[in-house]
């Protein structure tokens, strides 16, 4: 198939999931066609069956605001007519789905069918999606995509709550690469963090206010007091600078280390004890299963898609939103018994396996086969 991706080229993890499924189906002999205004974050290798196509923006002195979705929509024409796309799969909603729709529309005109699969991966649905200034237009663009997925079937329920929806959405969890997600020998860089043999407990985000980065410094603070630790912040985002404050506040500073945006997370959690969500929303938690692939059990609220990853008792705990103290008491159950971390640490693992690369990528390579099969019979009708 050629497959063309539209997604956000960023540390995000819309952009992270669109970029690594790419990667995934160029491996399998599909040519994937990456259509973006930036490279994205994880396309920096050479494929004989890897394309990138960048989205560039003209600027004009009339424009308080670019108009990116024109530009995009126009680009999307112009490579589905000269790479003779099968396919166009839009990642998060916004503007993608009704990019897409457009450049749809005008394909037409050119005798072109182009099916799109829009995936819904969840603050374009939970949070900036739901808002009355972008509703119409993602209602309008779900349902005229030709598929539709979403990363959870929270997601789902939380799409089918908040929009009229009048098609039916797949539900096709967020999956993890073990060629790239394993533990990795660091103990060099485990003894320069924790050169007391403390636990480490980690937190990676983009530290956006959803993500409640100050609960996982207050549930740190109270760790803390009952098993040496220390805390690793990975990531950037509006908060850091907050939570750095509140580091110092509690007094908890020298046990805290803010690395900021980091490529290689693997190697970081591959040193790791504990991970830790306690986020507002969540529809999936792709960071948490990265985490757990590489047998770093989760703590997390119970938000959103987080019950579909996270098993409570086996592979990590979940506690209610903003329920600090309850987090707390179940990261020290797992990290002040050796053997206890030891069996969550396996069981992560094992709960990782489910959501692997080799079982997810078939599901979307067979929808896309659905897909573009009954948009020609639609259109042959
Ligand atoms: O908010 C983020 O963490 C980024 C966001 C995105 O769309 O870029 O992540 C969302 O998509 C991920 C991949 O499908 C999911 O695993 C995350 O749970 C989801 N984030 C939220 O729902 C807050």
């Amino acid at each position: 198939m050629k497959i063309g991706i539209v997604c956000y080229p960023t540390f995000g993890g819309s952009g992270v999931v669109a970029t690594e499924l790419g990667k995934a189906l160029a491996g399998e002999g599909h040519q994937v066609h990456f259509i973006t205004y930036s490279q994205p974050a994880r396309l920096d290798f050479f494929s004989a069956n890897l394309f990138y196509h960048e989205v560039s923006v003209r600027d004009y002195p009339l424009f308080d605001y670019a108009p990116y979705e024109s530009a995009l929509a126009s680009k999307l024409v112009d490579v589905v007519r000269f790479e003779n796309l099968d396919i166009l799969h839009v990642h998060y909603a916004i503007p993608h789905a009704s990019a897409a729709f457009m450049a749809k529309q005008i394909l037409e005109t050119y005798g072109i069918n182009i099916p799109i699969v829009t995936t819904l991966h969840g603050t374009d649905i939970t949070l900036v999606g739901k808002d009355p200034t972008y509703k119409p237009v993602v209602t309008f663009s779900i349902n005229k995509s030709d598929g539709v997925t979403a990363v959870s079937q929270s997601l789902k329920d939380d799409t089918h709550q908040h929009f009229e929806i009048n098609t039916e959405i797949r539900v096709i969890h967020n999956f993890i690469d073990f060629s790239r997600f394993s533990l990795k020998p660091k103990d060099h860089f485990k003894k320069a963090i924790a050169p007391n043999n403390e636990r480490i407990l980690i937190h990676t985000s983009n530290f956006r206010k959803v993500k409640r980065t100050a609960d996982v410094i207050r549930m740190f603070e109270k760790i803390l007091a009952k098993v040496p630790s220390k805390l690793l912040m990975v990531g950037d985002g509006p908060e850091r600078a907050y939570d750095e404050q509140l580091c110092r506040s509690l007094n908890i500073g020298e046990h805290v280390r803010f690395l900021g945006k980091q490529d290689a997370i693997e190697e970081i959690l591959s040193v790791s004890d504990l991970f830790l969500m306690p986020s507002e929303s969540e529809s999936f938690g792709l960071a948490a299963l990265e985490a757990l692939a590489c047998k770093v059990p989760a703590i997390t609220s119970n938000a959103g898609g987080l019950p579909e990853l996270n098993i409570d008792g086996y592979c990590g705990y979940m506690s209610s939103v903003g329920d600090v103290d309850d987090m707390a008491a179940k990261a020290i159950s797992i990290l002040e018994n050796d053997d206890v971390l030891k069996q969550f640490k396996e069981n992560a693992f094992a709960r990782a396996k489910e959501f692997d690369l080799k079982k997810i990528l078939p599901r979307y390579v067979e929808y896309y086969a659905q897909v573009i099969a009954e948009s020609h019979q639609l259109k042959n009708a």
